[in-house]
């Protein structure tokens, strides 16, 4: 039976499983502490107080939206596809996901593997912190997992089979077509009010029809989509970064969608990363490595998606010979600018929801000063702009990267 856990008994409901009894080991007490700085769920890191190293992570879905309360209902049972989730990439990327200890459907928990010491991104990225390899990790990352569940890595049956147990993550997907793709547009009592940016992305977004249709089209790939097992929440608060390790946690979100969804989300973060630096710690340099990383999260991405597929033995999609060499050479190109151009589109729509809706990012909401806030609420509601309106006319990583140098390279915060 459900029973929402408190730090009162979740460590009374720990020491019942013989898995983390392994783990916690005999000795001093139990320290329990409640981590989680997530929207939507609880996240306890239960620890032996005489030894650290003899941990885990505890997180347990509630039936409501954590950051609204009790009063916005959400399905409990996105635990389910959490967990299935991180099954599925312990299997496709296990370097890059926490260890699984224990899973229980009926009480909506998952116990992990505690990643220690190591930071989530998001703060490690305010504080100004440069991690080598990064960039490629996440390339990587997406690569083998969108690849590998896609119908160019997998043959159309057990495809069809895997996608069964995502079809449904209703109450997520349902979050993502609203607070994506449609509150930010509309006047919605939910969004985030800074009256200057307000103003402003109202009279930039609402009589752009051009910019609105797109955001449309990009809602209807995300309704209609199912390349391949995507993560849905990759924002820079779902990954964790050390100097050497980067790992991907959170993953209730995920559902088979479009191959740039998480793509273009990961680099709308690292763009809000950016603008945020005009004012954090960190200023110009930062700003370089952020672009730097950019580069490497689509080079190495596209790099390792073409590798695996040149070494496919075939699937759903391609049958061996299915075209001469030279044709599929050209297949393969126009297939990865398809995808470069929906992960443009899609990192505008996540920089304008991040902007303008509830959700936004700890790098600029948090930020005191109203005044400072909106100018680079702002500069983020331009970049949108600009990246929806010249998606199509980028055709490689290098262009995208010249485009942006070219936004930024006026930019301050004198007002
Ligand atoms: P939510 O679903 O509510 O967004 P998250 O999965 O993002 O929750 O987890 C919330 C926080 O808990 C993370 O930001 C991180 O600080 C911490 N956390 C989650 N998983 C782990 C883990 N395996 N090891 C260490 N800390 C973790
Ligand atoms: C109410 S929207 C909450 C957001 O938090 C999650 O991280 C997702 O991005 C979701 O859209
Ligand atoms: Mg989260």
């Amino acid at each position: 039976m459900y029973t929402t856990l408190t730090r009162e008994t979740v460590s009374e409901y720990v020491l019942g499983l013989e898995r983390c009894r392994e783990i916690l080991g005999e000795g001093g007490e139990l320290t329990v502490s409640e981590i989680g700085d997530g929207n939507l769920n609880y996240v306890y890191r239960i620890q032996r107080s005489d030894d650290a190293s003899r941990s885990v992570i505890l997180k347990q879905s509630v039936p409501y939206l954590r950051m609204a309360g009790e009063s916005w209902p959400l399905n409990k049972n996105r635990m389910l596809i959490e967990i299935k989730a991180l099954e599925a990439y312990n299997k496709i990327t296990p370097d890059f996901v926490p260890d699984i200890y224990y899973s229980d459907e009926e009480m909506c928990v998952l116990i992990m593997q505690d990643l220690g010491e190591v930071k989530v991104l998001r703060y490690s990225m305010i504080e100004g912190d440069t991690f080598s390899g990064l960039g490629g990790d996440i390339g990587c990352f997406l690569a083998k997992s969108l690849f590998s569940t896609s119908y160019l890595g997998m043959q159309s049956v057990e495809r069809r089979e895997l996608m069964q147990d995502f079809m449904l993550n209703d109450d997520l997907c349902k979050l993502t077509e609203e607070f994506i793709f449609t509150f930010p547009f509309i006047d919605h009592e939910s969004n985030y009010q800074n009256r200057e940016m307000n103003e402003y992305a109202l009279k930039l977004f609402r009589n752009d029809r051009e910019y609105l249709e797109s955001v449309l089209h990009y809602k209807e790939l995300f309704l209609s989509k199912t390349d391949a097992l995507i993560h849905g929440d990759l924002h820079t608060g779902s990954l964790m970064a050390a100097s050497d390790q980067t790992y991907v946690i959170d993953t209730e979100f995920a559902f088979f969608g479009p191959f740039g969804f998480d793509v273009g989300k990961i680099i709308a973060n690292f763009l809000m990363s950016y603008t945020s630096h005009f004012y954090r710690e960190g200023g110009a340099e930062f700003q370089v490595w952020v672009l730097k990383e950019i580069q490497s999260i689509w080079n190495v991405f596209e790099k390792e998606f073409l590798r695996q597929w040149n070494d496919s033995q075939g699937s759903a999609l391609i049958y061996q010979n299915s075209l001469d060499a030279d044709h599929l050479a050209v297949f393969k190109q126009n297939f990865m600018k398809r995808i470069f151009e929906d992960a443009i589109g899609f990192c505008a729509c996540s920089l304008a929801r991040r902007t303008i809706g509830i959700a936004g990012v700890a790098d600029i909401r948090d930020i005191e000063d109203l005044a400072i806030r909106a100018k680079l609420e702002i500069m983020n509601i331009d970049l949108s702009h600009q990246l929806m309106r010249n998606r199509k006319n980028m055709t490689s990583i290098d262009e995208l990267v010249s485009a942006l140098e070219e936004f930024y390279a006026n930019k301050t915060l004198e007002i």
